[in-house]
């Protein structure tokens, strides 16, 4: 099994349940839920104009290839009501893979590591939960590294767990 860290986000509806309903999801897709970061109240970023992002970071083991999983995530967000729409716009579930073991993947269809991965605070802060100490596979600079040098300064506050 390879390991893998996936950032899932929501903004439609609501968010809260729609990542609980994915991390559900998620071993019928054969996907192994290890461990699941908080969940946070995030303010959007790229496309300023919508409601803030409820986001969290989940560590995962699957033998899927990476395409493979890229394929296994879109048709879980479909089930989970996700429909084409603005690109960074608003949506009930995102299910973005952050790393996959330290593999590197740069196709047409699919960048691994996450291509903004160290620009943004709502990927950096619930995956330093997880895995501060696990080193981008290109720039070999930790998760704590890359928060501290990010100069995302978008807001990030995270949700009391019951
Ligand atoms: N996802 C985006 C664009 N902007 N902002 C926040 N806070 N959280 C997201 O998950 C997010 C975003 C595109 O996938
Ligand atoms: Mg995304
Ligand atoms: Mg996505």
């Amino acid at each position: 099994m390879k390991r893998i860290y996936l950032s899932l986000g929501s903004n439609v509806g609501d968010r809260v349940s729609h990542i609980r309903k994915a991390c559900e999801l998620l071993p019928t897709a054969g996907i192994v839920v290890r461990r699941v970061s908080s969940c946070y109240k995030t303010e959007p970023v790229d496309f300023a104009p919508q409601r803030w992002f409820v986001n969290c970071v989940i560590e995962a083991e699957t033998d899927l290839m990476p395409l493979q999983l890229l394929k296994a995530l879109q048709s879980l967000e479909r089930r989970l009501g996700r429909r084409p729409g603005i690109s960074k716009g608003p949506r009930p579930i995102d299910i973005d893979i952050l790393l996959y073991e330290n593999v590197v993947v740069r196709s047409s269809a699919l960048t691994i590591p996450h291509e903004r991965l160290a620009e943004r605070r709502f990927v950096l802060v619930p995956l330093g939960e997880l895995a501060s100490h696990v080193r981008h596979p290109v720039t070999q600079r930790t998760v704590l590294e890359m928060l501290h040098e990010t100069t995302d300064m978008s807001q990030v506050i995270r949700l009391k767990s019951e």
